[in-house]
Protein backbone atom coordinates (compact mmCIF):
# COMPACT_ATOMS: atom_id res chain seq x y z
CA UNK A 1 0.00 0.00 0.00
CA UNK A 2 1.38 3.62 -1.01
CA UNK A 3 1.00 6.62 1.42
CA UNK A 4 -2.64 8.37 1.40
CA UNK A 5 -3.00 11.22 -1.13
CA UNK A 6 -4.25 14.42 0.98
CA UNK A 7 -6.06 16.26 -2.06
CA UNK A 8 -10.01 17.38 -1.49
CA UNK A 9 -12.04 18.23 -5.14
CA UNK A 10 -11.75 22.02 -5.55
CA UNK A 11 -14.29 24.28 -7.39
CA UNK A 12 -14.54 23.11 -10.59
CA UNK A 13 -14.71 25.90 -13.67
CA UNK A 14 -15.86 24.71 -17.40
CA UNK A 15 -14.02 26.72 -20.14
CA UNK A 16 -15.49 27.31 -23.30
CA UNK A 17 -12.72 28.58 -25.51
CA UNK A 18 -10.49 28.17 -28.76
CA UNK A 19 -7.02 27.20 -28.48
CA UNK A 20 -4.02 29.50 -29.55
CA UNK A 21 -0.83 27.21 -30.73
CA UNK A 22 1.53 30.27 -29.14
CA UNK A 23 0.12 28.96 -25.57
CA UNK A 24 -0.46 33.07 -24.27
CA UNK A 25 -4.47 33.30 -24.66
CA UNK A 26 -7.52 31.32 -25.20
CA UNK A 27 -7.53 27.49 -23.33
CA UNK A 28 -4.13 27.38 -22.44
CA UNK A 29 -4.06 30.76 -20.80
CA UNK A 30 -7.59 29.86 -19.11
CA UNK A 31 -6.25 26.35 -17.67
CA UNK A 32 -3.55 28.37 -15.85
CA UNK A 33 -5.48 31.56 -14.70
CA UNK A 34 -7.96 28.22 -12.92
CA UNK A 35 -5.43 26.76 -11.64
CA UNK A 36 -3.46 30.08 -10.03
CA UNK A 37 -6.69 30.63 -8.92
CA UNK A 38 -7.24 27.43 -6.76
CA UNK A 39 -10.01 25.67 -9.06
CA UNK A 40 -10.16 22.78 -11.42
CA UNK A 41 -10.10 24.06 -14.67
CA UNK A 42 -12.58 21.97 -17.10
CA UNK A 43 -12.53 22.67 -21.16
CA UNK A 44 -15.15 22.50 -23.84
CA UNK A 45 -12.84 23.20 -27.37
CA UNK A 46 -14.64 25.55 -29.70
CA UNK A 47 -12.28 26.24 -32.29
CA UNK A 48 -8.21 25.75 -33.06
CA UNK A 49 -6.14 28.60 -34.03
CA UNK A 50 -3.35 28.52 -35.70
CA UNK A 51 -0.93 31.75 -34.60
CA UNK A 52 2.08 33.17 -32.98
CA UNK A 53 3.18 36.47 -31.43
CA UNK A 54 2.75 37.81 -34.77
CA UNK A 55 -0.55 37.19 -35.08
CA UNK A 56 -3.61 34.31 -36.10
CA UNK A 57 -3.01 33.14 -39.43
CA UNK A 58 -6.22 30.63 -39.43
CA UNK A 59 -8.46 28.85 -37.64
CA UNK A 60 -10.67 25.77 -38.10
CA UNK A 61 -14.00 25.72 -35.90
CA UNK A 62 -15.39 22.45 -34.18
CA UNK A 63 -18.57 21.04 -34.85
CA UNK A 64 -21.41 22.75 -32.99
CA UNK A 65 -22.14 19.49 -31.61
CA UNK A 66 -19.24 18.62 -30.02
CA UNK A 67 -18.77 21.49 -27.89
CA UNK A 68 -22.18 20.95 -26.49
CA UNK A 69 -21.30 17.21 -26.19
CA UNK A 70 -18.15 18.36 -24.42
CA UNK A 71 -20.14 20.51 -21.49
CA UNK A 72 -22.70 17.64 -21.31
CA UNK A 73 -20.29 15.21 -20.32
CA UNK A 74 -18.63 17.15 -18.36
CA UNK A 75 -21.35 18.93 -16.26
CA UNK A 76 -23.27 15.32 -15.59
CA UNK A 77 -20.63 13.75 -14.11
CA UNK A 78 -17.69 16.00 -12.80
CA UNK A 79 -20.36 19.18 -11.88
CA UNK A 80 -19.47 22.60 -12.43
CA UNK A 81 -19.62 25.56 -9.72
CA UNK A 82 -19.13 28.37 -12.71
CA UNK A 83 -18.00 28.42 -16.41
CA UNK A 84 -16.75 31.08 -18.68
CA UNK A 85 -16.60 31.75 -22.32
CA UNK A 86 -13.92 33.10 -24.84
CA UNK A 87 -13.57 32.15 -28.31
CA UNK A 88 -16.58 31.07 -29.60
CA UNK A 89 -16.56 31.12 -33.44
CA UNK A 90 -19.78 31.96 -35.31
CA UNK A 91 -23.79 31.42 -34.43
CA UNK A 92 -24.12 27.89 -34.68
CA UNK A 93 -21.68 27.32 -32.01
CA UNK A 94 -23.35 29.76 -29.90
CA UNK A 95 -26.76 27.95 -30.24
CA UNK A 96 -25.15 24.57 -29.27
CA UNK A 97 -23.62 26.03 -26.35
CA UNK A 98 -27.26 27.62 -24.68
CA UNK A 99 -28.35 24.19 -25.77
CA UNK A 100 -26.11 22.49 -23.25
CA UNK A 101 -25.84 25.54 -20.65
CA UNK A 102 -30.44 25.37 -20.44
CA UNK A 103 -29.98 21.69 -19.93
CA UNK A 104 -27.33 21.58 -17.51
CA UNK A 105 -28.10 24.82 -15.48
CA UNK A 106 -25.51 27.53 -16.73
CA UNK A 107 -26.70 30.69 -16.35
CA UNK A 108 -30.05 32.49 -17.04
CA UNK A 109 -32.24 31.06 -14.40
CA UNK A 110 -29.81 27.59 -13.35
CA UNK A 111 -27.31 27.49 -10.42
CA UNK A 112 -24.39 27.41 -12.33
CA UNK A 113 -22.65 30.98 -12.74
CA UNK A 114 -21.99 32.16 -16.05
CA UNK A 115 -18.81 34.31 -17.60
CA UNK A 116 -19.41 35.64 -21.13
CA UNK A 117 -16.12 36.91 -22.36
CA UNK A 118 -17.36 38.35 -25.84
CA UNK A 119 -13.78 37.32 -27.44
CA UNK A 120 -14.72 38.53 -31.70
CA UNK A 121 -10.81 39.59 -32.44
CA UNK A 122 -7.45 39.18 -31.00
CA UNK A 123 -5.24 42.00 -30.39
CA UNK A 124 -3.97 42.07 -33.95
CA UNK A 125 -7.34 42.85 -35.21
CA UNK A 126 -7.65 39.00 -36.33
CA UNK A 127 -11.05 37.57 -36.67
CA UNK A 128 -11.73 35.32 -34.16
CA UNK A 129 -15.76 35.32 -34.62
CA UNK A 130 -18.12 35.66 -37.54
CA UNK A 131 -19.28 38.67 -38.00
CA UNK A 132 -22.96 37.22 -37.81
CA UNK A 133 -22.62 36.07 -34.16
CA UNK A 134 -22.67 39.70 -32.29
CA UNK A 135 -26.57 39.02 -32.81
CA UNK A 136 -25.79 35.49 -31.31
CA UNK A 137 -24.09 36.97 -28.67
CA UNK A 138 -26.79 39.87 -27.79
CA UNK A 139 -29.69 37.79 -28.27
CA UNK A 140 -28.16 34.41 -27.13
CA UNK A 141 -25.52 34.89 -24.86
CA UNK A 142 -26.00 37.92 -22.91
CA UNK A 143 -29.68 37.40 -21.29
CA UNK A 144 -28.26 34.20 -19.41
CA UNK A 145 -25.09 35.70 -18.27
CA UNK A 146 -23.92 36.61 -14.54
CA UNK A 147 -20.73 38.70 -16.04
CA UNK A 148 -20.07 40.13 -19.17
CA UNK A 149 -16.49 41.34 -19.43
CA UNK A 150 -15.88 43.45 -22.69
CA UNK A 151 -13.45 45.81 -23.34
CA UNK A 152 -13.64 48.85 -25.60
CA UNK A 153 -13.19 47.25 -29.30
CA UNK A 154 -15.60 44.93 -28.34
CA UNK A 155 -18.41 47.48 -26.94
CA UNK A 156 -17.80 48.94 -30.68
CA UNK A 157 -18.33 46.20 -32.00
CA UNK A 158 -21.32 45.10 -30.32
CA UNK A 159 -22.85 48.08 -28.78
CA UNK A 160 -22.02 50.84 -32.18
CA UNK A 161 -20.58 52.70 -28.97
CA UNK A 162 -16.86 54.99 -29.37
CA UNK A 163 -15.57 55.54 -26.07
CA UNK A 164 -13.25 57.88 -25.89
CA UNK A 165 -13.29 58.93 -21.77
CA UNK A 166 -14.87 57.91 -18.46
CA UNK A 167 -18.45 59.62 -19.20
CA UNK A 168 -18.89 57.48 -22.69
CA UNK A 169 -17.63 54.22 -20.78
CA UNK A 170 -20.44 55.04 -18.71
CA UNK A 171 -22.53 55.26 -21.14
CA UNK A 172 -21.54 52.29 -22.74
CA UNK A 173 -21.99 50.52 -19.59
CA UNK A 174 -25.66 51.27 -19.84
CA UNK A 175 -26.18 49.90 -23.27
CA UNK A 176 -24.28 46.52 -22.63
CA UNK A 177 -26.33 46.15 -19.93
CA UNK A 178 -29.29 46.61 -21.43
CA UNK A 179 -28.58 43.67 -23.67
CA UNK A 180 -29.72 41.72 -20.58
CA UNK A 181 -26.53 40.31 -18.69
CA UNK A 182 -27.32 40.68 -14.64
CA UNK A 183 -23.89 42.50 -14.43
CA UNK A 184 -21.37 44.08 -17.18
CA UNK A 185 -17.77 44.73 -16.55
CA UNK A 186 -16.08 47.28 -19.39
CA UNK A 187 -12.97 46.94 -19.41
CA UNK A 188 -10.47 50.44 -19.60
CA UNK A 189 -7.39 48.77 -20.79
CA UNK A 190 -8.20 50.41 -24.40
CA UNK A 191 -8.89 53.98 -23.19
CA UNK A 192 -6.08 56.41 -24.31
CA UNK A 193 -6.82 59.27 -21.88
CA UNK A 194 -5.99 56.94 -18.83
CA UNK A 195 -2.42 56.87 -18.99
CA UNK A 196 -1.34 55.86 -15.15
CA UNK A 197 -4.16 53.86 -14.48
CA UNK A 198 -6.33 51.22 -16.08
CA UNK A 199 -10.55 51.72 -15.01
CA UNK A 200 -12.23 49.22 -15.28
CA UNK A 201 -16.35 49.64 -14.69
CA UNK A 202 -18.82 46.95 -13.17
CA UNK A 203 -22.44 47.59 -13.43
CA UNK A 204 -25.59 45.96 -12.79
CA UNK A 205 -28.31 48.29 -13.86
CA UNK A 206 -28.24 50.49 -10.66
CA UNK A 207 -24.87 51.13 -9.12
CA UNK A 208 -21.61 51.46 -11.23
CA UNK A 209 -18.03 50.43 -9.46
CA UNK A 210 -15.11 51.59 -10.61
CA UNK A 211 -12.14 49.42 -10.19
CA UNK A 212 -8.48 50.83 -10.60
CA UNK A 213 -5.42 49.37 -11.13
CA UNK A 214 -1.62 50.69 -12.31
CA UNK A 215 -1.60 51.04 -15.96
CA UNK A 216 1.73 49.37 -17.37
CA UNK A 217 4.06 50.17 -20.20
CA UNK A 218 4.49 47.09 -21.86
CA UNK A 219 3.08 45.70 -24.92
CA UNK A 220 2.76 41.90 -23.82
CA UNK A 221 -1.13 42.01 -22.98
CA UNK A 222 -1.73 39.09 -25.29
CA UNK A 223 -4.54 36.51 -23.28
CA UNK A 224 -4.91 39.45 -20.63
CA UNK A 225 -8.89 39.57 -21.24
CA UNK A 226 -9.11 36.03 -20.69
CA UNK A 227 -6.88 35.75 -17.68
CA UNK A 228 -9.53 37.85 -16.23
CA UNK A 229 -12.81 36.43 -17.00
CA UNK A 230 -11.47 33.30 -15.90
CA UNK A 231 -10.35 34.65 -12.52
CA UNK A 232 -13.71 36.33 -12.05
CA UNK A 233 -15.45 32.56 -12.87
CA UNK A 234 -12.82 31.17 -10.06
CA UNK A 235 -13.70 33.86 -7.84
CA UNK A 236 -18.28 33.08 -8.62
CA UNK A 237 -16.98 28.95 -8.28
CA UNK A 238 -15.49 30.11 -4.97
CA UNK A 239 -18.58 31.52 -3.59
CA UNK A 240 -18.07 35.37 -3.99
CA UNK A 241 -20.53 37.85 -5.03
CA UNK A 242 -19.89 39.27 -8.78
CA UNK A 243 -18.63 42.80 -7.44
CA UNK A 244 -16.31 40.30 -4.78
CA UNK A 245 -15.36 38.01 -7.95
CA UNK A 246 -14.11 40.98 -10.42
CA UNK A 247 -12.15 42.63 -7.50
CA UNK A 248 -10.57 39.07 -7.04
CA UNK A 249 -9.56 38.73 -10.88
CA UNK A 250 -9.08 42.69 -10.97
CA UNK A 251 -6.10 41.77 -8.16
CA UNK A 252 -4.60 38.96 -10.31
CA UNK A 253 -4.45 40.19 -13.23
CA UNK A 254 -2.45 43.25 -11.97
CA UNK A 255 -0.11 41.26 -11.20
CA UNK A 256 -0.35 39.31 -14.61
CA UNK A 257 0.32 42.35 -16.63
CA UNK A 258 3.64 43.53 -13.91
CA UNK A 259 4.75 39.84 -14.67
CA UNK A 260 3.83 39.90 -18.58
CA UNK A 261 6.96 38.93 -20.63
CA UNK A 262 8.63 38.93 -23.89
CA UNK A 263 7.62 36.40 -26.31
CA UNK A 264 8.63 35.75 -30.29
CA UNK A 265 8.51 38.93 -32.61
CA UNK A 266 5.31 40.28 -31.59
CA UNK A 267 3.12 40.89 -28.42
CA UNK A 268 4.28 38.24 -25.64
CA UNK A 269 1.42 37.18 -22.84
CA UNK A 270 0.57 38.37 -19.41
CA UNK A 271 1.26 35.61 -16.65
CA UNK A 272 -1.22 33.74 -15.08
CA UNK A 273 1.47 31.83 -13.40
CA UNK A 274 2.92 34.72 -11.49
CA UNK A 275 1.27 33.13 -8.19
CA UNK A 276 3.67 30.03 -8.59
CA UNK A 277 6.65 29.85 -6.11
CA UNK A 278 10.12 28.55 -7.75
CA UNK A 279 10.11 25.13 -5.95
CA UNK A 280 12.42 23.70 -8.11
CA UNK A 281 14.73 26.13 -6.27
CA UNK A 282 14.21 25.27 -3.20
CA UNK A 283 16.39 22.63 -1.52
CA UNK A 284 14.86 18.76 -1.48
CA UNK A 285 13.43 17.55 1.31
O1 LIG B 1 -7.44 37.02 -26.08
C1 LIG B 1 -8.51 36.69 -26.87
C2 LIG B 1 -8.34 35.33 -27.48
C3 LIG B 1 -9.12 34.29 -27.05
N1 LIG B 1 -9.03 33.05 -27.55
C4 LIG B 1 -8.11 32.76 -28.50
C5 LIG B 1 -7.28 33.76 -28.98
C6 LIG B 1 -7.40 35.08 -28.47
C7 LIG B 1 -6.53 36.15 -28.96
O2 LIG B 1 -5.72 36.00 -29.81
O3 LIG B 1 -6.39 33.47 -29.92
C8 LIG B 1 -8.04 31.37 -29.03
Amino acid sequence: MGEPTVGTTPPRVMTIAGTDSGGGAGVAADLRALAACGVHGCVAVTAVTVQNSLGVSGFHALPPETVAAQIETVATDIGLDAAKTGMLASTPIIQAIVGACDGVGIGGDGPIPFVVDPVAASMHGDPLLAEDALEAYRGLLFPRATLITPNLDEVRLLAGVDVHDREAQYDAAKVMHGFGSKYVLVKGGHLREDTEWCVDLLYDGHTFTELSGPRFDTGNTHGGGDNMASAAASGLARGMSVPDAVAFAKRYIVEAVRHSYPLGAGHGPVSPLWTVRPWWEEPTP
